[in-house]
């Protein structure tokens, strides 16, 4: 089905003659324009109204009708219209959904449509496998981080298909936080293995109840056990382990420098300091949950604290032609969405939520709905040599790229995640998809609130959505030529050529570090290891380099001996600088304004002093977009 069939828009035109002398033409709408998603496929017995006002007479002739309201507690003024009109399932829900329109206090009445998810694919664990021998000094104990190209590729993985810097340059932003405790990530997927080794520290637990007594809704949030979040398919507390959803959670928050498994991007320093991940289940084994519990499940993670919303999957693709249209259809899951983004917050630190979704697997070349709306982040996934990833949906509606791994470049150039642990397992696998680069860029977000916190700064969701989106390497360059995938229904290999991806993948590949820099208004500096860089700083000094003279520029010993600085000065008026170690450092830079002189018996001019963080990468492309 290409598009949801949705009533034909018909509206009918009736002439009223008010007088002999004067005849109005006015627009009625058609009850069937009330209609929305009309569908085979939508839920039976029950149908999803809104209305304008709270009604208890609501009826259909010969149908006995049950009328709830859709969403409890807090409620705004769009949720509170919101009702779920339940009737016999054998019923039709055409028939019922039409007699309903013709109420005149009915505004909209919606088919209930169950969610695709965004699949992903997992790939086996190699058998055996090279120790990995990357010359980077890890700062945590994890064994599976050597392995986690995506968070620090310095190319040396696989030579031929991996290129340093296709990452999202973590371990740099490490240096600045690694997570807080106090921000809380919802995870829109399959189960959360709340219990697992490496994550049970990091996840978001509602105290009241699990101190509290079974088959009771303690802490009164209107869910009956709900610990590590709720189960919105079986509508239980009882959250059950998913290895999709348990994959991308650890993406976001594995913990961290705890001597097992892998590494979380806001997993903490192993001190009980990671982010929290809250379990929305929407997925359990086959089933999917509807739209009406999604949109539960978006409200009860911004009603408990969630600020970001992580979410891998999307309406059918191409159910939508454009914002607009997906306006107009006014769908629950927005008016959902819309409470998430304004009244989720962490107070001190965030006002309102940030939506982020995977933009789809179909190598279509629109990012699928609801991610393409222009409030939400749609993340494409790039594979570890920066080239699109060959499922990765790309075009109109991308945002922004990140890791998401490849799997014809095998199986270690996946994404490293943890995944349901069995008795004998691992605990973490590899998967491939836009859901594993999603949770990337939910996790670097989960990072910029974290550092947020420990700098006193203050975000609006919009703020950050903005800075998520300009926190970006380019990663056009890169889409030239051709690689190879497997085609299934070609039976055989197929050349992918990558030109379409270019400018299609979004504004770029996020970098962690660089968001954190972002914030601090500090500019970074990108030089090749190894190699003597000349950098201009006109820019920065407000572009007057020929009325400035440059004073001093300071490293600290330890930034000096991080990076081997063996030069750092000014010369003519630029930067002369060669660092031979990757990695990152704050250095200063002072100029003087006005003359040659601060101070002293003649008339000179004052200081300007500016910070910068030099980034030192290796093996990057001459010009690589980096400077
Ligand atoms: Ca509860
Ligand atoms: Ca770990």
């Amino acid at each position: 089905m290409k598009r949801l069939f949705w009533f034909t828009l018909v509206a009918v035109l009736a002439t009223a003659c008010v007088n002999d002398n004067l005849s109005l033409e006015s627009v009625v709408e058609s009850p069937s324009d009330k209609i929305f998603y009309a569908s085979e496929r939508a839920a039976k017995g029950h149908l999803l109204v809104m209305l304008d006002a709270p009604v208890d007479d609501l009826s259909v002739e010969g149908v006995e009708l049950s009328v709830e309201p859709l969403f409890s507690g807090k409620l705004d003024e769009k949720l509170e219209k919101w009702f779920l009109v339940s009737f016999d399932e054998s019923l039709s829900n055409d028939v019922v959904a039409e007699a309903l329109a013709l109420d005149s206090r009915v505004m909209r009445v919606e088919y209930d449509l169950p969610m695709k998810r965004v699949e992903s694919t997992k790939v086996a664990m190699p058998a055996d496998r090279p120790a990995a021998t990357r010359a980077a000094t890890l700062p945590f104990n994890d064994p599976e981080l050597e392995w986690q190209w995506h968070y620090y590729n310095d190319g040396s993985l696989d030579p031929d298909l991996c290129v340093a810097g296709a990452d999202i340059n973590l371990l740099n932003a490490w240096k600045y936080t690694a997570g807080d405790n106090r921000v809380i990530v919802a995870v829109c997927d399959g189960g959360v293995m709340a219990d697992h080794k490496d994550l049970a520290d990091n996840m978001w637990v509602n105290e009241a109840e699990k101190n509290g007594t079974q088959g009771v809704d303690d802490d009164g949030n209107g869910y009956v056990d709900d610990i590590y979040g709720y189960n919105f398919v079986a509508d239980s507390g009882n959250v059950t382990p998913d290895a999709h959803g348990t994959h991308v959670a650890g993406t976001i928050a594995a913990v961290n420098n705890n001597g097992y498994a892998v590494c979380g991007i806001a997993g903490g320093t192993g001190g009980g300091d990671g982010v929290k991940v809250m379990s929305i289940q929407i997925f359990e084994g086959e089933d999917g949950c509807y739209a009406h519990q999604i949109a539960n499940g978006i409200k009860y993670a911004a009603d408990n604290g969630a600020i970001i919303i992580n979410n891998s999957w999307c309406y059918e693709p191409d159910s939508y032609v454009g914002d607009n249209d997906y306006e107009q259809w006014d769908s629950v899951l927005k008016s959902a969405f819309d409470y998430f983004k304004t009244n989720a917050r962490l107070e001190g630190a965030m006002e309102g939520g940030l939506v982020v979704f995977a933009a789809g697997n179909e190598s279509f070349s629109t990012s699928s709905y609801p991610a393409a709306y222009h409030d939400y982040i749609s993340v494409s996934a790039m594979s570890s040599d920066f080239t699109a990833a060959y499922y990765t949906n790309y075009g109109p509606g991308v945002n922004v790229c990140a890791p998401g791994g490849d799997a014809y470049y095998g199986t270690t150039l996946c994404v490293s995640s943890t995944s349901v642990q069995y008795a004998n397992s691992y605990g973490y696998e590899y998967m491939q998809g836009t859901s594993m680069a999603c949770p990337h860029v939910s996790g670097c977000a989960a990072l910029a609130v974290s550092y947020a916190l420990k700098q006193g700064y203050r975000l609006t969701a919009d703020e950050l959505h903005r800075l998520i989106l300009t926190s970006v390497h380019d990663v056009n360059q890169y889409q030239t030529g051709t690689k190879q995938y497997f085609d299934y229904s070609a039976g055989t290999y197929v050349d992918m050529p990558l030109a379409p991806y270019a400018g299609k993948l979004g504004s770029g590949f996020i970098d962690a570090h660089l968001l954190l820099m972002q914030m601090d208004h500090t500019p970074c500096l990108y030089l090749k290891t190894g190699v003597e860089s000349l950098l201009s700083l006109d820019e920065y000094f407000g572009g007057a380099s020929k009325d400035l003279n440059y004073a001093e520029c300071n490293a600290s010993d330890d930034v000096r001996q991080q990076l081997g600085i063996e030069t750092f000065k000014m010369e003519d008026g630029v930067l002369k600088i060669k660092a031979t170690k990757p990695g990152s450092g704050r250095v200063s830079v002072k100029a003087i304004v006005g003359g040659d002189h601060v101070g002293g018996d003649s008339i000179g001019g004052s200081y300007v002093e500016r910070e910068f963080e030099i980034v030192v990468r290796g093996a990057v492309a001459e010009n690589g977009g980096w400077l």
